[in-house]
């Protein structure tokens, strides 16, 4: 998993993306109708009595700049209450505990989990990043059942992308520099797994890519749409031309798509 840096989380509190006018025009939802849509909701859910305690850890590599009020800023976008924690780690967790809230979001280096404290089950961010970004693909392609769908990376959110995908349907193919890593999935899940990088992505229009990857512009289809969580991204000036839609950010997407999911477990539907 890419560690995320202050750079590239500076404009989630405010937005300073657009997020959902983008995503309007590429997949006609907005995030939090996406992570309706990937919690397997169909209608708008009020989340306003949520509280959400969000807590700064500070193991490892540390806490990073912004992270925490990332994540709340992106929480109280979904309509929930939501809070930084004043303490770090443990005393966090205690103040979160103490304060009765329903949902604890925290990171380290390998993990961001949303925890329903009521239900005791936690959501992690790489199912998350891959449900939103494969129901953010889904919609900008007008459907993927019986599709040509290519899933670059066969890490954490790649392995749960390929799932995702193959369950709606899709003609799901996975590639990774790691030949053997994309080989392994083949063998678990039945897709298929295509050895060179540059001719999978050249041959496919609906891409989800969940690799720190930078692809050429020649080598993207016309059309394609591409759904990209990966950190850094970078498309060139012919990419993003020859490209229906390029649907990236650095955040918003998978957490947004953990809380929802995380909430719905204790809310009457
Ligand atoms: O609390 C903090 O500020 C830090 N401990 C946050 C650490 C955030 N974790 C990462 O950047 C992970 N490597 C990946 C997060 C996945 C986002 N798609």
């Amino acid at each position: 998993m890419t560690r995320l840096t202050p750079d590239l989380i500076e404009g989630v509190p405010d937005d300073t993306i657009d997020l959902d006018s983008k995503l309007m025009k590429m997949c006609g939802k907005t995030v939090k109708q996406i992570a309706l849509e990937g919690a397997g909701v169909d209608h708008d859910v009020d989340f306003s009595k949520v509280r959400v305690a969000v807590i700064p850890i500070t193991s490892g590599m540390g806490v990073i700049g912004g992270f925490s009020q990332s994540v709340d800023a992106i929480v109280k976008r979904l309509g929930m209450q939501s809070y930084v924690t004043k303490g770090t780690d443990v005393n966090g967790f205690s103040q979160a505990i103490n304060d009765g809230v329903d949902m604890i979001m925290m990171a380290d280096d390998a993990m961001f989990v949303a925890y329903n404290v009521h239900a005791a089950r936690s959501t992690n961010n790489s199912w998350g990043t891959a449900m939103g970004y494969a129901v953010a693909l889904k919609n900008a392609a007008g459907g993927v059942k019986g599709k040509d769908v290519l899933v670059i990376g066969a890490g954490l959110v790649g392995t749960e992308a390929v799932q995702i995908l193959k369950s709606w349907g899709a003609n799901v193919s996975v590639t990774d520099i790691k030949f053997e890593k994309a080989k392994a999935l083949e063998e678990k899940f039945g897709v298929k797994a295509l050895q060179d990088v540059e001719s999978a992505l050249s041959s496919h229009k609906y891409i989800l890519n969940a690799a720190p990857a930078i692809f050429p512009g020649r080598l993207i289809m016309e059309g394609a749409v591409v759904s990209t969580p990966g950190v850094p991204h970078y498309f060139d000036e012919e990419g993003r031309k020859k490209a229906k839609a390029i649907i990236h950010d650095p955040l918003e997407i998978g957490t947004a798509m953990m809380a929802v999911n995380s909430a719905l477990f204790t809310m009457k539907q």
